[in-house]
């Protein structure tokens, strides 16, 4: 609009305008859209070659992008539907205000699903084709501010009780509620994706559509036409998730993927794009990465208008307000449209001469419209090559009239007056007299009612009813005790990494008959710095189009394989759509009933750093698998520096429920760990998923010191008792990943230069311990009549002598979370800081987690507990080395 150029100022006449729309109307009529195309694009090319310079623009007119000559008939009874969705709006906003009138601001959105009801219904009635034996059905992302609306439909369809309904928001009363959000942790059989954490589920709905391919592309399940679908508000599209995998969609041609966004030009606070318009700048964006656009702009009732408008004088008129100013419009009168929309020109103002100040203000939105709502879906399904955006403009908070439709307040309307609820009542013909309705009870026709009739008629003819979830693989059998055996016995002296070794397990699993096939690796540009580059050659890379090139390292034996069924998901630089691939394939055995086992491996920090809150969103939806934080530990990734360096992802990992969290240091234990995962999560149906920390640093891998596999699970086990279990002075030392081998090192040190036996115990995940003391102290305090229980960590140190010191690449916090359960003081060195570049012995010195400084804390607890003199103290400091007057590293 910027760059229109008046016409009339470079002295071209209308006319002459005229007649060269005219003669493209005619070539139109004569010769068909892809020639007028041609001509348009050829007309274009030949301006340019003459050096006139067009200004780049994605956008098309303000306009509906389906005109009304190929609108399809709507193939339903629309007065029917009408009705129907009528009582879901009245049903949806009843939960939310009598659950606020039972306890005061418990919350709810009224507004968010008014505005979309339209959008739903349809899909509903006509597109979401639901998962059955014969079919995987359609999956598909509810926008979480809407659930009121998804609720009530599924009372209307018998499958919530209104008791459940009346517990909307409060889940803990007697027979449950609903949660506020879609949650598939707190209603398993109903929910299968979280998605109000806003931007997460476009992205998520992205990376699932090409998992899908995926699994075609790898004769893994059928090729069908299965569509995502994936609702979302227009200020949500700010969040930067949002639009950051959308050309990842139109590259992988996912044409089985359709974008809803609810334009209702709102967001929380007021307009999403006030001085702009939201449409028009997501049309841009989305037609510039390459997706098919459809604009849902307006309603039947514009049609006629747009009819007379021989001139185009209407669309070039909505090309010219600003959103902040059609939300003006919305809530005004049929004279204020009249005189400031159509005001600003003669002739416009001419076009809407017939028609009433009413029939104006009555002109609906495209996305409040079944009709033109049905012709952009069924143009969306039906579309091939590329994915595919509807962008419907509706009205928030749609009729709720002075409680409010299209105001700033919308957001938050929880309550509605008497006037309000009676208006409301009548607006959507809700059969509740003047009286009755003030106490808004929910309600349902019988079940022989001509509504319920034909909305179980519709959901039967799309196959069942969603959302629903439900677990649909059938669990592993093998126990492969084969598979992971060879990685109890060591490494016979050879230096490898705890990532090589696990390299070398993900090969092995790639290859075992039951799990190979159901293995994902997935892993954001980063295979090389892990030694996986030997896995593209024999697993391939997944590419949907094979590979089109020769790559450049042919001849070499790990040259860069892609295959149309190569297994392995290469990211690229994506922490946050890897994680989406590997939320897709551990939920595999949900949506798909496959049970894919994703291996997720990255840069430690940029993990749960970076991409935590998917992480949440994976737990909620019960994914399983494994993440792998590559190159992990403070001091373990020498060189890299403040950014890198990972000292804190144990510690994030903490929160996220039912992740384990393992610091493993060895082979062996990494297989114990992964082996039994893969037990829990594939043969037992657990709802858990792992997190592992795998290093960089190479040192020999010892063998299994006896079956230590259920402390290895529990979070500790003695890996060496002290050689001189006699001596005077006694402690136990506890590490974790590499930093163990400093305890073993300074149970040496410990042992020949000051007799004090040390036993080191391998501390392999601080979480588990963490939560298995709280659990039993929880078990104590509610059981007070019964024998108390131990914690685990107290039971492995109930009869070990000396003082404790726990050693970690990680900050100090996680070995003080177990420190009550100890039967002594416990001294903690950790990694607390900003990482530096530098090598590992020196981090280890900065950061005060080295033999030295694990020999001088044994000492100095010794000293404290009066077991040894302040000079052995004062010359230990001394002959370790130690400089009292190093900088602190929590604040250097
Ligand atoms: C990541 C995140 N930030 C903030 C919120 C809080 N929030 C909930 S709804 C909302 C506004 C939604 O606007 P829009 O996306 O346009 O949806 P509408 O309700 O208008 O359809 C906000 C800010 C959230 N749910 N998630
Ligand atoms: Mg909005």
């Amino acid at each position: 609009m910027d760059n229109e150029i008046s016409t009339q100022r470079h002295g071209m006449e209308d006319v002459e305008i005229q007649e060269w729309l005219e003669s493209l109307d005619s070539v139109l009529e004569s010769s068909g859209p892809e020639v007028t195309a041609e001509i348009l694009e050829r007309l274009r090319a030949h301006a340019t070659v003459n050096g006139i310079d067009l200004p780049f623009s994605a956008n098309t007119p303000y306009a509906n992008t389906i005109p009304v000559r190929l609108q399809p008939l709507f193939p339903g009874d629309q007065e029917l539907e009408r009705r129907i969705k009528s009582l879901i709006r009245w049903n949806a906003l009843a939960m939310v205000v009598r659950a606020n009138r039972v306890e005061h601001n418990i919350g709810g959105h009224i507004s968010t699903y008014a505005s979309a009801a339209t959008l739903y219904e349809v899909g509903f009635n006509h597109f979401f084709r639901a998962r059955s034996e014969e079919f995987e059905g359609d999956t598909i992302y509810f926008q979480g501010h809407a659930s009121p609306g998804i609720y009530a439909r599924a009372f209307l369809e018998g499958r919530l009780s209104a008791q459940k309904l009346e517990n909307f928001r409060r889940e803990l009363k007697p027979g449950g509620g609903l949660s506020s959000y879609p949650h598939p942790w707190l209603m398993p059989d109903f929910w299968e994706f979280p998605t109000v954490s806003m931007g997460l589920s476009p992205l998520m709905a992205i990376y699932q559509a090409r998992f899908n391919r995926y699994l075609e592309d790898r004769g893994m399940k059928p090729v069908t036409d299965a569509k995502v679908w994936a609702f979302l508000g227009d200020g949500e599209t700010d969040e930067p998730e949002s639009l950051g995998a959308i050309t990842l969609a139109s590259r992988e041609k996912l044409d089985n993927l359709i974008f809803v966004i609810n334009c209702n030009l709102q967001r929380l606070d007021g307009p999403v794009r006030g001085n702009g318009q939201i449409i028009q700048e997501l049309e841009s964006a989305f037609r510039g990465a390459g997706w098919n656009v459809i604009k849902v702009l307006w309603g039947s009732e514009w049609d006629p208008i747009f009819e007379r408008d021989s001139e185009g004088l209407l669309v070039k008129r909505m090309g010219e307000l600003v959103d902040g100013e059609y939300q003006k419009l919305v809530v005004s009168s049929g004279a204020y449209v009249r005189e400031h929309f159509f005001g600003s020109d003669p002739r416009l103002l001419q076009l809407v001469e017939p028609m009433s100040d009413e029939s104006l203000r009555r002109l609906r939105l495209g996305g409040h419209d079944p009709r033109k709502v049905y012709a952009a879906y069924k143009a969306a399904v039906e579309h091939k090559g590329s994915p595919t955006v509807i962008l419907a403009r509706t009205i928030k908070g749609y009729g709720l009239g002075e409680a409010g439709e299209g105001k700033n307040v919308t957001h938050q309307q929880k309550k509605l007056n008497e006037d309000e609820l009676r208006e409301f009542r009548s607006r959507f013909g809700i059969p509740l007299n003047d009286v009755d309705c003030i106490e808004v009870p929910f309600y349902r026709p019988p079940e022989d009612s001509v509504e319920i009739q034909y909305l179980r008629a519709r959901r039967e003819a799309l196959g069942g009813y969603v959302p629903k979830r439900s677990i649909r693989a059938k669990p592993l059998v093998a126990d492969h005790d084969e598979l992971f055996k060879e990685f109890h016995e060591g490494s016979e002296g050879r230096e490898v990494s705890t990532t090589m070794a696990f390299v070398g397990m993900l090969r092995k699993m790639l290859k075992d008959s039951e799990i190979g096939k159901l293995v994902v690796p997935i892993v954001p540009d980063e295979a090389r710095t892990f030694g996986m580059e030997s896995l593209f050659r024999t697993a391939g890379i997944y590419s949907s189009v094979g590979q089109k090139y020769e790559p450049v390292d042919v001849n070499t034996l790990l040259y860069y394989k892609e295959a149309k069924d190569g297994q392995i998901l290469e990211e690229g630089i994506t922490e946050a759509g890897s994680m989406a691939s590997c939320i897709a394939a551990g939920t595999a055995y949900a949506t798909h009933g496959i049970n894919t086992i994703p291996f997720f491996i990255y840069y430690s920090m940029f993990g749960f750093q970076r991409i935590a809150d998917f992480i949440w969103a994976a737990a909620d939806m019960r994914t399983r698998g494994f993440l792998l934080g590559g190159t992990a530990g403070r001091t373990t990734l020498s060189g890299e520096g403040l950014q890198h360096q990972d000292g804190n992802s144990h510690v994030l990992a903490l929160p996220v429920p039912n992740i384990k969290a393992y610091d493993p240091a060895f082979a062996y234990e990494i297989a114990v760990i992964i082996q039994d995962g893969i037990r829990r999560m594939y043969k037992d149906d657990e709802n858990v998923f792992y997190y592992i920390t795998v290093m960089n640093e190479p040192y020999a891998m010892p063998p299994m010191p006896g079956d230590v596999r259920d402390g290895i699970l529990r979070g500790m086990y003695r890996f060496r008792p002290a050689a001189n279990p006699k001596a005077k002075l006694h402690a136990q030392l506890f590490g974790s990943g590499a930093i163990l081998n400093e305890a073993l090192r300074a149970q040496e040190i410990l042992e020949t230069k000051y007799g004090v036996a040390a036993d080191v115990w391998s501390v392999t995940s601080y979480k588990e311990l963490y939560n298995d003391g709280n659990e039993t102290e929880r078990w104590n305090r509610l059981h007070p009549g019964e024998k108390p229980r131990v914690p685990y960590v107290a039971k492995c140190l109930a009869d070990t002598p000396g003082v404790l010191v726990a050693a970690s690449d990680y900050l100090k916090t996680l070995p003080n979370m177990i420190s009550k359960w100890l039967p002594r003081r416990l001294a903690s060195l950790g990694t607390d800081g900003f990482g530096r570049s530098e090598g590992r012995s020196s981090l280890r010195e900065f950061f005060e987690v080295d033999s030295r400084f694990i020999t001088l804390a044994t000492l100095h607890e010794l000293f404290v507990d009066g077991k040894i003199e302040r000079s052995v103290l004062d010359k230990a400091i001394k002959d370790l080395g130690i400089n009292p007057d190093k900088p602190n590293p929590v604040i250097s």
